[in-house]
This record gives C-alpha cells, structure tokens and sequence, in this order.
C-alpha cells in the first residue's frame, strides 16, 4: 500500500511520542498514538511505564468524543488481553474509530493478531505495516524478548583501526577520545544492565556506572561481572559506587564464607552449569530476561566478546574506531582464529556511521535479527541483506 504525505506525518509523530519514555516502559515495548480528525490531531497518547494505561487509552482520553468518526496512528497492534490494564482494541471500538493505521503486530502470543481481529470485526477499516521497520527498529528490544525469549544483547567495543582493544600485556590503554567515552556513558543509559568479563574487572577497574550526570535516577543499569571461579577483587571500584546492584555470573557451587563477603559488599552471586569450560552465555541471556533485565551492553573483554560472537548471541555491536595503530602484538576484538574462509564472522552495518571527534562509531546488526520471525513483508527486506546506510562487509 502506498501512504500519503500526511498518513507518514502521524505515524512519524506517533514513533516520536512513542521515544518519550524510552528507558522507562521495560519489560513493555515503547507505543505511541495518535488520533485525527478533519486534517487535525484531536488526541494524543504514549505508554509511560509498564503497569500504567497503554498508549491508546492515554490518546482516547485527550480526544474524548472527538475520537467518534477519526483515524488512529498507532505503532503498535492495540493489545487484545486483560493485564495490567484492559484491552485496548475493545476501548479503540467503543471510542469509535473508524480507520486504523498500525506501524508493527504485536508478537506477545496474549496478543498475536488478536487485537487486529477484534479492530476488523467491529468494522474497522485496518492497515497494518506504516513505517513497519521503524518500530522494529525502535522496539527492537522488546521484540527479542517475545521471539527469542531472551535479553536483548548488545556488544561495545573501543579499538584501534588494526582492531587491537589494548596492548599486549593487558595493562590499560586509552584507546579512543573523549567523545566517544561521553558517547559510551550515553550508551549505557540505554540498557538494564552493564556487562564485564572478570579480567576486565581486575585489568582495569570499571564502576561499570554512569558518569556525566546524564543517568536517570531511577534506573541505573545493574552492573554484571561473569567470573566463572570467582576471581573478582573485592576493592575495586565497582564496590564503591552504589549506583546500582552487583550480579556476578559464577559456575559451580560458592563457598558460603566467600558468598557472605561478595554479598556483604552488595553483590548478588547466581551459578550456572558449566558448558564447555565456560558459562553458557545463552543461559546468561535467558536469566537476564527472567530477572527482568530486558536488555544488556557487554562492553568486553575479549574474551566475553568473542563467547557471544562465537555463540552467535548478539544483537547489536557498536564498535568505536580509533585513529591509531597499536600493532600485531596487541589484543584482538575477537580471538579466535580462522581456519578456513567460511569461518568468517559476517555483520550488517545498520543505520548510521557517527563521527565522534577524531573517533567514528558503526553500529553493526546480527544477520538473524528478530525481523526474520516477523511477519512475511519485513521478512523480505531482511532476508535481502540491505540496510539503509553503508554495507560495509558483502559475501
Ligand atoms: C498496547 N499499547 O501502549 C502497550 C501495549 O501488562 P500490561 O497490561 O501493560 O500489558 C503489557 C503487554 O501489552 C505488552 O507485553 C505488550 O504486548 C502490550 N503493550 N499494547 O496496545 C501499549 N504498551
Ligand atoms: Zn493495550
């Protein structure tokens, strides 16, 4: 179907309300509406946090009886469940919309198609699919974790241009400028959790917080260390600031003496079953989302990136470039070796290349994002490999 100008416009507008509370609706997606009538927008509405009203019933109430007769933008599929709060397509009918443009289905099996039924059998004249990629895009955590029932995993690295993350002995190296430290720090607002591996912890004392006062008070992002034999010092930084919890990923069982003191401290100790010699770091994904942390930045070291890359459990990599050279002794990104061409690891640029002073910043996708499991119109453009910005690595 082809949209006009204006139909664009509000569902643009829509997305935008939508943005609003990003950081604050987890583990509900962001949804934004809008609803017009005569050429004019007569209410508006967006899901502020999960347990208060959706969207929908935000937009309606600003509209009150003007809703009679309009049209609603809306970027998700009205929901079809009593939750938290009821459902939203009963209230779309009893408003009296009468045309409905909906950016992305809902893939909640409460919801699944359930709520566009409801919309068409009260009559209502539906389309579904107006600026589609830009809600996956924008609800793209919430996506995976109904399809792949996992956190969203996002990896961060900062790296010379020869790749190389630090020096070969492992003492710390500034790498990357300012820019993209601040850059890094406004990265992390963005995820419920802060990932590092322990040699990262020992190596180079992070506090894994927020810096800059750009933090919401509310939700600082839970800081975790996988250490699969509990290696972590009990000095370091990280210990300080109390910013927010301490979740270690350890394996096997915890001495109680040893428990007692990291728990004393603030942390939290979970144990996962050993998998070939490391945690398993699906089970990490699976546990994150099962405690309610819905999205997570690993932020190194190699060896944690290189477990994800290699488990192929990644989502979202954001790599920050260097204007440098360290050379061949340093540290790679990613450590294993190849052993034969088809052994290469492939990525997506998406979106944008961000210069950041004398640094740049791409952001790669995993090839199987969730747009694979979506219905078949996006499916299509996914599977064609195209992104809207540079494609830097082609097969
Ligand atoms: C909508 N509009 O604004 C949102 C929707 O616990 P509840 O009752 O808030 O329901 C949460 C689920 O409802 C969530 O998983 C998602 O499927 C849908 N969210 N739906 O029509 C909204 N936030
Ligand atoms: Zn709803």
């Amino acid at each position: 179907m082809d949209y006009t100008e204006s139909q664009i416009k509000y569902m643009k507008r829509a997305l935008d309300l939508a943005e609003k509370a990003r950081g604050f609706t987890q583990p509900n997606p962001l949804v934004g509406a809008v609803i017009v009538k005569d050429g004019e927008i007569v209410g508006e509405g967006y899901h502020h946090r999960a347990g208060e009203a959706h969207a929908e019933i935000n937009a309606i109430s600003e509209a009150k009886s003007k809703a009679m007769g309009a049209t609603m933008y809306v970027t998700l599929e009205p929901c079809a469940h009593y939750g938290k709060t009821p459902p939203c397509a009963n209230a779309v009918v009893r408003a009296g919309i009468k045309e409905i443009f909906i950016a992305l289905e809902d893939p909640n099996p409460k919801v699944n198609g359930k709520g566009i039924t409801i919309l068409e059998e009260a009559g209502i004249n539906v389309h579904t699919g107006l600026l589609r990629d830009e809600a996956i895009r924008q609800n793209r955590v919430f996506l995976t974790n109904q399809i792949k029932k996992r956190a969203f995993i996002a990896l961060k690295s900062a790296q010379s241009i020869d790749g190389r993350i630090g020096p070969a002995d492992g003492r710390p190296l500034k790498i990357t400028g300012d820019a993209s430290h601040y850059r890094a720090h406004l990265l992390r607002r963005d995820y419920g959790a802060v990932l590092c591996g322990v040699n990262t912890l020992i190596k180079d004392d992070p506090s894994l917080n927020i810096r800059y006062n750009i933090s919401h008070p509310e939700n600082s992002p839970v800081r975790i260390v996988i250490d699969p034999h509990l290696r972590l010092p009990l000095s370091g930084k990280i210990w300080h600031s109390s910013a927010a919890p301490v979740l270690i990923y350890t394996l096997g069982n915890v001495s109680s003496a040893l428990k007692k003191r990291i728990e004393s401290r603030g942390g939290h100790i979970v144990s996962l079953p050993d998998k070939d010699g490391i945690i398993d770091p699906l089970r990490i994904a699976v546990d994150l989302l099962e405690r309610n942390i819905c999205s997570v930045l690993i932020e190194g070291g190699a060896a944690t990136l290189t477990a994800f890359f290699n488990a192929d459990l990644w989502d979202e990599y954001h790599c920050f470039i260097a204007p440098k050279f360290i050379g061949a002794n340093g540290i790679t990104v990613y450590r294993k070796s190849m052993e034969n061409d088809d052994d290469a690891v492939v990525l997506n640029a998406e979106q944008s290349v961000e210069i950041c002073e004398d640094d740049i910043r791409i952001i790669y996708k995993n090839r199987q994002g969730v747009e694979l499991c979506l219905p078949e119109s996006s499916k299509k453009k996914a599977l064609s490999g195209k992104s809207d910005a540079i494609h830097l690595v082609r097969r």
